[in-house]
């Protein structure tokens, strides 16, 4: 191939990412109100810069081939940082291996822009074979953590079983978001950990920190449910006096597990979480997105819990790598009130959906309860009726 021609591909590569990444997001209204979605994904594996999988050279790659196949852009930690909404987005390499990069976005809804290079992440004495799903948290002490999951190979299982893992948290955190200081993995009772994510605030001199300990590596077992431990130093990051605030339970969302999305926001009213919840289907296992809210003065005691679930993968996102999944780690709320839920469809792409303060706290407050039962939810749907009576 000749320069020019190499030049003429080379520019349109350019050109189709650029259409792609300066494309405007456009609001879809929700017909519960709870929230609007937005038109478009806001990162997918086609956002990943071309400097990360095109060798650029004419002389090593006349032929423009891609070099480094990205698979998918999903789960991804968010915060706010020097007014810009910033993503640390799990990408997936098409060789399986995710890692962490930094996107951010001038107004949270659209022109999300890769940082120049995915993020090097310091490494403890056992390297991690994978990582993904970091949670990023601004705690009172300074720093921003990013707490995420580290799988090394299981060491116990037999030969003939190369899949089985253990997971656990590994930590990072940095005052700028540039340097990062890797600290100690997780210390825990649990064979198994995934979904933590910090507290923001010290709770009686401690760090508090939302946990999901799990018997197996896929299985939650007799474990599961979103747990809280404390921390006293986080360079001894040992989980203490943990509990289980938010369980399993049989016939709902969160039948088969659960996990804290975010740390939680902080209201007026109590702290609002966000979780997924996982069930079981002859077709797999179908993961929504569902709220509920702790007590300011009491952050084990769950205060309030809608039945159900708050967000489902509608349409486009039930298909993917992982059908029938939305997931979330990462929120940001503004000081006027919006929140920018960051949400990834069937571990593929990423979306944003935004709603309120206001509203997010009227629904956890004001939706019935899960009363377990056929006969329970009728109840709750004739009270309602009967509530409308004379106004339909
Ligand atoms: O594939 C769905 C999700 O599965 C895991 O979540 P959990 O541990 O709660 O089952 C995670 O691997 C997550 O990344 C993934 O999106």
């Amino acid at each position: 191939m000749d320069t020019s021609n190499h030049t003429i591909i080379i520019n349109s590569l350019f050109q189709e990412y650029h259409n792609l990444v300066k494309r405007k997001n456009t609001a879809v209204p929700h017909p519960s109100h709870l929230f609007t979605k937005y038109q478009y994904p806001i990162l997918t594996a086609a956002h990943a810069p071309l400097h990360w999988r095109y060798d650029l050279n004419p002389a090593t790659n006349p032929k423009v081939l891609e070099r480094i196949g990205v698979n998918a852009a999903f789960n991804a930690g968010a915060i706010k940082w020097n007014g810009k909404y910033l993503l640390a987005v799990r990408m997936e390499g098409k060789d399986r291996k995710s890692f962490f990069a930094f996107a951010e976005s001038e107004n949270g809804i659209d022109n999300f822009t890769f940082w120049d290079t995915p993020l090097v992440l310091p490494q403890t004495e056992e390297p991690d074979v994978n990582v993904y799903d970091m949670r990023l948290t601004q705690h009172e002490d300074g720093y921003v953590y990013g707490i995420f999951c580290t799988e090394r190979k299981d060491p116990s299982v037999p030969a003939t079983d190369t899949s089985s893992a253990i997971a656990n948290a590994g930590m990072i955190r940095s005052k700028d978001m540039i340097r990062w200081e890797r600290l100690p993995d997780l210390i825990s009772d649990s064979n198994q950990q995934r979904n933590v994510t910090l507290h923001q605030e010290f709770v009686n001199g401690r760090y508090a920190i939302y946990t999901r300990p799990q018997d197996g590596f896929i299985d939650t077992g007799a474990g599961g449910g979103i747990g809280l431990g404390y921390i006293k130093d986080m360079q001894c990051p040992k989980v203490e006096d943990e509990v289980i605030i938010n369980p399993k339970v049989y016939h709902t969302i969160y039948e088969l597990k659960n996990g804290q999305g975010p740390s939680p926001i902080k209201t007026k009213e109590g702290w609002l979480h966000l979780a997924h919840g996982v069930r079981n289907t002859a077709a797999g296992l179908r993961y929504v997105l569902y709220l509920f809210m702790t007590g300011l003065d009491d952050i084990e005691k769950v205060t309030h819990q809608p039945g159900g679930y708050f967000m489902a993968p509608d349409d486009a996102e039930i298909i993917g790598d992982v059908g029938n999944v939305l997931f979330c780690n990462g929120w940001i709320a503004d000081e006027d009130g919006t929140v920018f839920i960051y949400y990834a469809s069937s571990d593929t792409r990423m979306h944003v959906a935004t709603s309120t303060i206001d509203t997010l706290v009227d629904y956890c407050k004001n939706t019935p309860e899960d009363k377990l039962t056929t006969v329970g939810s009728v109840d709750t749907i004739m009270t309602l009726i009967e509530k409308n009576k004379g106004r339909y």
